[in-house]
This record gives structure tokens, sequence and C-alpha cells, in this order.
């Protein structure tokens, strides 16, 4: 194929970073310290070693290995709980408009996000079967901004990096997908992602008209 596109998924496809945030939230509170939803846009598209880095800055914690790697899978159990409830319902508006849009086209369709459960995520939602490619925070060693998760998806995808376009809520994906020669579109405040080539607060305001367009170009 020609042209590929690409989504994140926290923030683009679901709001998981709620869920993301309870969960660090719980972790704070146990050891003892506040954690507010201001400190959470910090972690938007951050790994999950890097938010718990963050945390504990936040915190003035210092950890033993052994600590960090308790918490990290203590978060992430937590979390889980939280994913475990979620159907189709959780998925954001006008998503599925723009997925099915694509595969009448046959356009292939890749995840690219940071996130280690985005597969069950996708499944919890039922999405999955839309995916040609996912490429998430298992296949990755380079964090966003790097541009790696998007040149690995356009790779599995079999399109050229500049022929590819990237849906992404966050600044350091935005980052990615310039640095990776790609068409960047960024869903959420036009004022925070103001690098990117495009902009919608969300996917209700993509007409089938500019989908047309940056297919054909
Ligand atoms: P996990 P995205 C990112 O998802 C989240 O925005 C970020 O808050 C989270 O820490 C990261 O995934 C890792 O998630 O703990 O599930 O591996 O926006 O890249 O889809
Ligand atoms: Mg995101």
């Amino acid at each position: 194929s020609t042209i590929g596109f690409i989504f994140d998924l926290d923030g683009v496809i679901v709001d998981t970073a709620k869920y993301h945030y309870l969960a660090w939230k719980n972790l704070a509170n146990e050891l003892g310290f506040e954690f507010t939803h201001e400190q959470n846009e910090l972690f938007k598209g951050v790994s999950r070693k890097r938010c718990l880095e963050i945390l504990l800055e936040i915190g003035g914690i210092k950890a033993t290995k052994e600590q960090f790697d308790t918490w990290m899978i203590e978060k992430n159990v937590d979390y889980l709980q939280y994913i475990d409830k979620m159907d189709a319902s959780e998925i954001l508006p006008d998503v599925p408009k723009v997925l099915d849009f694509l595969k009448a086209k046959n356009i292939p369709i890749a995840l690219g996000s940071a996130s280690k459960n985005a597969k069950p995520i996708l499944e919890k939602v039922n999405l999955l079967s839309y995916f040609d490619a996912i490429v998430d925070g298992n296949n990755v060693a380079k964090a966003k901004p790097d541009p790696e998760v998007f040149l690995i998806a356009a790779d599995k995808l079999g399109v050229s990096p500049s022929r590819c376009v990237v849906f992404e809520d966050a600044v350091a994906g935005i980052q990615a997908a310039n640095t990776a020669n790609m068409v960047s579109i960024g869903i959420g405040d036009s004022n925070v992602l103001s690098e990117a080539k495009y902009n919608f607060n969300n996917f209700t305001e993509i007409d089938s008209s500019f989908l047309n367009k940056l297919v054909a170009n």
C-alpha cells in the first residue's frame, strides 16, 4: 500500500489516562503523598518506568531497585483492574468512523503506543481486528519523542514513513511523528500540540473530505 495510518492508544482511541491516574494516585497515597490531575499530565505518552521515576521525584522518595520494581508491578496490577472493566462504550467519539473509513479503502492501520497493555485494551473495547500491526511498549527500546515506535509500525505496514499519517495526543508523540517524517495530526488542545501538522480536538471534527484529501495526496 502507498499510505498507512498509525494511531496512538491512550488519549486517541480510549481515555485510559484516567485509570493510569487512579493507579498512580493509589500508589502515591500509599507512599504518603498526593498526586494531582495536573501532575498526571506529565505522564501522558511516557513509559511506565519513567512515570514511576517522576512520581518518586514528586514524593521526594528514594527507592531501592527492589522497591522500584515492586511498585511498578503494584501500579500495573491496580491499573489492570480498571482495564478489566472496560468495554466498547469507552471508545472515544467517532474513532470507529475513521477506522471504518480506512478499512473500506483497504488502507493499512497500525497502533503505535508506549503502553505494554495495548493489546488487552484493544481486545476489551473490541477494536483489535482493525489493526494490521501493533507496536507498543513491548516492542520498542526508545520512548517517544524517539521515532522508533512509529518507524517500526511503518515497516510492519510496508509503508514508507513519509506516507504515514499519525494520530497523537501527546507532545512527545507529535515530535516522534515529525522526526519520523510522517504527517502528524494532533488530537487535543492545539496550543499544546502546536508542532502538529494538523490539529483537531477529537475525531468528531474530522470529516470524510479531510480524510479523502489525506488519502489522495
Ligand atoms: P503501560 P500511549 C501511554 O500510552 C500512556 O499515555 C502513559 O501514561 C503510560 O505510562 C504509557 O502508555 C505506558 O503504559 O503502563 O500500560 O505500559 O499514549 O503511548 O498509548
Ligand atoms: Mg497518548
